[in-house]
């Protein structure tokens, strides 16, 4: 069965644009009918002495477990120069994909949690998950996530049009 599964990319270390480009077309390859938002750039959150990330979300479905995918996205971090475990938590990064959502899973593993437990503070996740997925809900709470965005204060998440 496919699931549909919509992930967050960031980068801020490197050719991020170039990097976000090459990461969403190895993307194409194993996930189906891939949507891609906008690209954004955005105030680094959490670690604030770091420069401006870019950051998108794409949707698309995926046949196989979450951990399957999750080995997948790590490839694909490391091929772009991800440096594990991080010099600095939370500190910059040539390219960050983390799943957000794996269908309406709940998953708490030692290495991976659905929903991301970050979505809800993010305007750098939620502004573009929104445009994919407007209606979409917190799978736990099922809290709109249209209305969480609109309590957060402005975090500095400009649309700059498409990635390509
Ligand atoms: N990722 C982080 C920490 N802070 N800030 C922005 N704006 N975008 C990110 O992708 C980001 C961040 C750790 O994953
Ligand atoms: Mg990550
Ligand atoms: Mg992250």
């Amino acid at each position: 069965m496919k699931e549909q599964v919509l992930l967050g990319l960031g980068s801020n270390q490197g050719d991020s644009r170039a990097i976000l480009q090459a990461a969403v077309k190895e993307l194409r390859t194993f996930l189906d009918d891939l949507e891609v938002s906008s690209l954004y750039r955005t105030k680094p959150q959490d670690y604030l002495e770091q420069n401006d990330f870019y950051n998108l979300a794409v949707c698309g479905f995926f046949s196989g477990e979450p951990h399957d995918l999750l080995d997948l996205l790590h490839t694909i971090e490391n091929k772009h120069g991800r440096i594990r475990p991080a010099p600095i938590i939370k500190g910059p990064r040539t390219l960050d994909i983390d799943i957000l959502f794996f269908g309406r899973k709940i998953i708490n593993t030692d290495d991976l949690t659905v929903p991301h437990p970050a979505i809800a503070k993010r305007a750098f996740v939620l502004i573009p998950l929104l445009e994919l997925c407007p209606k979409y809900s917190d799978p736990i709470s099922g809290k709109l996530y249209a209305h969480i965005l609109a309590l957060l204060p402005d975090q500095g998440v400009e649309n700059i049009g498409s990635l390509h």
